[in-house]
Formats: C-alpha cells, structure tokens, sequence
C-alpha cells in the first residue's frame, strides 16, 4: 500500500518534470523582415510581430541578424514634438501576448550590413541565455 502511493506520488513528480520541459519558452516571428541599406550605407532596420506562445513571460535582452555586424532594440519617442530613436536593453512579452515592431514605434536598428543572405537568420536571446533563431525575409527600400 505504502509503495503504491508512493509510486503515485513519483509518477506526478515526473510529469510535474515533464510538464515543465513542455511549457517552455515558444517565440513565433510574424512577418519579420530587415530593409536593404540605402546604397553606400551599412545601417537599416527590422521589423517583424514577436509572439510568445508559451506559458511564461520572456524577457528579450540581446539580438543578432546573420550577414550584420550588430543590432540592437530601439523604440521612438516624441521629445518637444521631435521624434527621437531610443536604446531598448529589454524587451518584455508576456505569455500569450505578441509585441509589434513596425515603422514609428519599436524596431531593430541592424548596424554593419555588408551582404545579407535571401533569408537572413535572427537571433533573440533571452534574459536566461535562451536563444530563438528565426528567418527573416529580405525587402528593398520602399521608392516613391
Ligand atoms: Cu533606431
């Protein structure tokens, strides 16, 4: 009898375990995508929806783009009426919930392009050094 339940109790220990490894950290990018640089240029920006299907909040510290030397988190904010660009060192998303990094609002700032791949890699570490790798597309600048 006393095994028994003790058996019972190991069977919930094991699928409290297993359990834990499902509900892991899940990032989905939505139509993600870098701009080409103006030509002569190294600089340009990314966009893209962040979706966190998972059951735990994620805390975005670091973020890199295949064929670019370095990228960080900006988002823009109005100062005096001037829109002004500022650094981002985390960004949140919570379970369940997705964040939109479009043109006004949040973007990547993509320093150092010499060539991008067609579907360049990006690459978002977590504060726990987990890291989502996820293709982008490849769009050129918008001609008026
Ligand atoms: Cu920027």
């Amino acid at each position: 009898m006393a095994n028994k339940y003790q058996a019972v109790r190991l069977i919930t220990l094991l699928s409290g375990l297993l359990l834990g490894t499902l509900v892991s950290a899940e990032l989905v990018v939505e139509e993600g995508f870098v701009r080409k640089p103006i030509p002569g240029r190294s600089m340009s920006v990314a966009f893209m929806s962040i979706r966190n299907t998972g059951a735990e909040d994620v805390v975005i510290k670091t973020a890199a783009i295949e064929g670019a030397k370095s990228v960080e988190i900006h988002t823009h904010s109005h100062q005096n009426g001037v829109m002004r660009m500022r650094q981002l060192h985390s960004l949140e998303i919570k379970s369940g919930q997705a964040v939109s990094l479009e043109p006004g609002g949040l973007h990547l700032m993509v320093f150092g392009i010499k060539t991008l791949p067609e579907k360049p890699h990006l690459t978002l570490c977590d504060d726990a050094k987990r890291c989502f790798q996820f293709p982008l597309s490849v769009r050129d600048l918008v001609k008026r």
